[in-house]
């Protein structure tokens, strides 16, 4: 069923640029050969990234001695791959799976079939992980694989097994090393295991020892994934050294941005400024929108764990992977999805049977994911777009999860003649009749759906692609007090902007904005892009509330608020802010504003801060805490902000429409362990973004 792109004939060869076959099927191969896209420029001339940039769909591996206890451990069984800390496993204790890691039913041909026939280009699994058990012959340790009763190098074998069915071989390696004795910090649990003695510069040389072995031993390797560079152990200089360490062996190898310091903790892009590596490496989650000119790889479990773990049976329906795959690869990023193989060397049946059915839609609709780059639109309601340059033009590829009831899909800012349209998975490629209705094409469909996950339809273009999007509210509210000014604008040169009040789509005799239109009333504005007098995008329609703000507090200016905020200090280790009708502080007074003096620890505390804020004019405002670890916070006992939770630096943001006055404000932090930060920020209609002054500060 389907253009069958059988994956056993389709090895990925390491196209360069003038060769890249296109993500498109047989049937047009020979018609067409597809270019880089212009319109997304690679963001590194360097050809390293082509094949990952192709590839666009990979098989993570998290294998290693934890499969053995298989997340139990006294009686618990949430753990994973971080058994050895989290059950505060000692290092003896822990050695003793070595003698019971056999995994005799390991074999490299079925694991790199199952990823190969899943339509996976690439393999990136453990060589080590955060315990520093080894999973390959190493000389530089005994505690390797090659010393439990296996006694075989699965790394060596897996080499092999990619070689001879096409995949590119790629190694996962942790910086952080629960095992060696020159790695620092110990875990905090570890109280008698000394550090006397630990050079860390010896534990690097350790690492790029591995590296040497692991670069020069298994062939040509596709990336290395470093992982655990969080501890304030490792830096920026060390990732340096590694990325250039690591490239002296094999100039082609990609680095992912977890070798340096500079990731933005599970969002997992590169700080501003901070090195980078060479792609970015969001963990269990998928950005927002694409990212131009930005390389990143989202890496994401099937179930809940990264190791095996025999009583995790919360898997993600293959619905949800094959979506998540074709939302990432409309984002222009890669997917790296996970397998916890058992100690047998054994893929759990519930991932087995999700690849299988990844691979069958695979195998119908592969090339709307290989060889493809970002949507160009920045709305799809009706499922997700991916898109192919080829030499006589553009091939969009609809992804469409939601069927129209109507049988028509209307792709709305798209000027192109059409070519030819046709279902990716009807085998005779017949071809679907296409309208042009003003800017929109219109693609008349089956009444039903072929494929209930995602129906993919292929709509060839003539020449480079000339598509507008509806014009932007520059906006980021639409609640106001009073009044409001809203902006427009179009990311695209040579056109015209019109707008109507209503829902109406704009037409040539519509206002033509050219100046930010003053509201003092709940409106909503209709805008669409115009060129020589013809529409040429969708419409854009939103609507602008004015709203009524909360009663300041009726404070007498004689008596008014002394400065400072009050503040309750407490000591305890939560993962999450506590309840604190249930606490006691440990101190309380006046503080300027929200510092965490007095205090007694750098780590497990809290803080909770009481009085009022001073708003200097009626307006929408914007309340932001910016915190490492987790903070709230409320205004009139309505809660705002909600940055809750053991997280790395982070911020979060709400709204509130408040009269001119005196309101009550509250903030709640707690520290974990580690950093800790915590910043307040304050924004309305008529002032930027700023730290709450403390002047506005009263109690
Ligand atoms: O701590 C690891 C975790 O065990 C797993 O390897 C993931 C996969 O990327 N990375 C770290 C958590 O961010």
């Amino acid at each position: 069923m389907g253009s069958q792109n059988n994956f056993a004939q389709s090895t990925l060869s390491l196209p360069d640029v003038s060769s890249r076959i296109p993500g498109i099927s047989a049937r047009d191969q020979q018609s067409e050969t597809i270019i880089p896209d212009p319109e997304t420029p690679a963001t590194d001339p360097d050809s390293r990234m082509f094949w990952w940039r192709d590839a666009r769909f990979g098989m993570f591996i998290h294998w290693g001695l934890y499969a053995v206890p298989a997340g139990e451990w006294n009686g618990k069984t949430g753990y994973g791959e971080w058994i050895r800390t989290s059950a505060e496993i000692p290092l003896e204790v822990y050695d003793q799976f070595r003698p019971k890691f056999n995994p005799v039913r390991f074999d490299a041909d079925s694991w790199v079939k199952m990823a190969r026939d899943a339509g996976m280009k690439y393999i990136v699994i453990t060589t080590k992980h955060h315990d520093g058990f080894c999973m390959f012959d190493t000389k530089q340790t005994d505690f390797n694989i090659m010393t439990t009763p296996f006694k075989r190098d699965p790394m060596k074998e897996l080499a092999a097994s990619c070689k001879k069915y096409g995949l590119k071989l790629c190694f996962y390696h942790s910086i952080m090393d629960w095992h060696h004795p020159d790695y620092l910090p110990r875990r905090e649990w570890e109280k008698n295991r000394s550090t006397h003695g630990a050079d860390f510069r010896l534990y690097v040389d350790y690492m790029k020892a591995q590296l040497k072995e692991l670069l020069t031993n298994y062939g040509e390797i596709g990336v290395l994934w470093f992982d655990g560079e969080w501890e304030n152990t490792w830096n920026e200089k060390y990732g340096k050294e590694i990325y250039h360490y690591v490239k002296s062996i094999q100039p082609d190898i990609l680095v992912n941005n977890r070798v340096g310091a500079g990731r933005l903790d599970m969002e997992g892009l590169t700080k501003e400024g901070a090195f980078g590596g060479d792609f970015g490496t969001p963990e269990q989650q998928i950005p927002a929108t694409g990212l131009p000119g930005v390389d990143w790889e989202t890496c994401m479990t099937m179930n809940d764990h990264w190791g095996y773990n025999k009583a995790d049976k919360n898997f993600k329906s293959t619905k949800e992977m094959i979506r998540m795959l074709a939302d990432i690869a409309s984002k222009g990023g890669n997917y790296l999805l996970n397998v916890g193989p058992t100690s047998e060397g054994l893929f759990p049946q519930e991932s087995i049977d999700r690849l299988s059915a990844i691979g069958r839609w695979m195998r119908v609709n592969g090339e709307s994911i290989y060889r493809t780059s970002a949507s160009p639109f920045k709305q799809t309601p009706w499922g997700r777009c991916t898109r192919a340059m080829t030499s006589s033009g553009t091939i969009l590829y609809l992804h469409v999860f939601d069927w129209p009831a109507s049988g028509k899909l209307q792709i709305p800012g798209v000027l192109n003649t059409p070519d030819k349209a046709y279902l990716l998975s009807d085998p005779s490629g017949a071809a679907l009749k296409i309208e042009r209705q003003n800017d929109a094409l219109v693609i008349f469909l089956p009444r039903q759906a072929p494929d209930s996950i995602n129906s993919v339809i292929a709509v060839h273009l003539k020449g480079k692609l000339d598509q507008t999007d509806p014009p932007e509210f520059a906006n980021e509210l639409n609640i106001f007090v009073d009044s409001l000014r809203v902006s427009l604008f179009s990311e695209r040169d040579n056109v015209q902007i019109r707008y109507d009040i209503g829902k109406s789509e704009p037409s040539q005799s519509s206002e033509l904005y050219t100046k930010p239109i003053l509201l003092k009333s709940t409106t909503i504005l209709s805008a669409r892009c115009f060129r020589d007098g013809k529409p040429v995008s969708g419409t854009i329609t939103t609507e602008f509330k004015k709203v009524e703000p909360l009663k300041a507090f009726n404070i007498s200016p004689v008596s008014g608020v002394a400065a400072g905020i009050l503040y309750k200090y407490y000591e305890g280790a939560w993962d999450s802010l506590p309840d604190f009708n249930n606490l006691k502080p440990i101190a309380e007074g006046v503080v300027p504003d929200f510092v965490f003096t007095p205090r007694r620890q750098d780590d497990n505390f809290c803080f909770k801060y009481d009085g009022y804020v001073r708003i200097p004019e009626s307006s929408v405002y914007t309340f932001s805490t910016s915190s490492d670890d987790g903070s709230r916070l409320w205004i009139d006992d309505q809660p705002i902000v909600n940055n809750d939770g053991l997280h790395g630096l982070g911020e979060k943001s709400g709204n509130i429409a408040l009269e001119k006055g005196y309101h009550k404000i509250c903030v709640a932090y707690f520290e974990r362990t580690g950093s800790d930060n915590l910043l307040i920020f304050v924004k309305s209609q008529s002032h930027p973004k700023q730290v709450l002054p403390k002047e506005w500060l009263g109690h």
